[in-house]
């Protein structure tokens, strides 16, 4: 079985019950001139995270791994948001550089070239920060046999941390991994990752990339 250094210590998954998830690597967030960037954020605290993941996912679909991608947004009459959401997100479906923001089916919404999904990878179109919540995630999961879930994408202290401790939650064993994931905020970004692997891996496992490509490849 794969076994990949990991903090706070060793991740052993199977390959046929382990799913790679892609959490919110939406132009919205992560384009120069897009919404992220208009909100005052650096980009760049995101991008550094497009080219380890472009080869993690490379090497997870060559080991056969599960690849499940996630977008936040919502319907287009805005009526699977929130008020509360809304008032502090009063951007969200106004129009923006990239279309009407956080919307689906707007070019803004959808996942960035490099990490286009490949045809037959569920993408999961989800309302709120967690993947679960009003989705199908877990009947997707549960299909599949999938136990262990390998985390990337963005924010780390958003929408992995809210999927992360869901997930940890409904006993999937979760790595997540810190090349691989985001924030804006270079201080959430350290403190984030400490707060998954501290009190001996409270809600997960922490590792980097190349270690389970590594182990995807032995
Ligand atoms: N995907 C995700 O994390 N959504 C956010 O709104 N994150 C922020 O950090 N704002």
């Amino acid at each position: 079985m794969p076994t990949v250094e990991a903090d706070p210590g060793p991740f052993s998954f199977a390959p046929e019950s382990t799913a790679l998830l892609v959490i919110d690597m939406q132009r919205d967030f992560l384009l120069p001139g897009g919404f992220g960037e208009s909100l005052g954020n650096d980009v760049a605290q995101l991008r550094c995270t497009i080219e380890p993941l472009t080869a993690l996912l490379a090497a997870g679909r060559a080991a056969g791994l599960k690849i499940i991608h996630t977008r936040e947004g919502h319907l287009p009459d805005l009526s699977d948001c929130p008020p509360a959401k809304l008032r502090r997100g009063p951007m969200i479906g106004k129009e923006g550089p990239f279309g009407r923001i956080l919307i689906r089916g707007e070019y803004g919404h959808d996942i960035i070239d490099e990490l286009r999904p490949e045809a037959g990878e569920p993408v999961v179109d989800k309302p709120g920060k967690g993947a679960f919540y009003a989705t199908d995630l877990s009947k997707i999961l549960d299909n599949d046999g999938i136990k262990s879930l390998i985390v990337t994408g963005v924010t780390t202290e958003v929408c992995v941390h809210t999927t992360v401790r869901e997930a940890n939650d409904r006993g999937y064993e979760c790595l997540v991994i810190k090349d691989c994931v985001g924030s804006y905020f270079p201080e959430f970004q350290r403190v984030g990752l400490r707060m998954i692997a501290a009190q001996g891996g409270i809600f997960g496992w922490v590792a980097d990339s190349p270690a389970v490509i590594a182990a995807l490849q032995e």
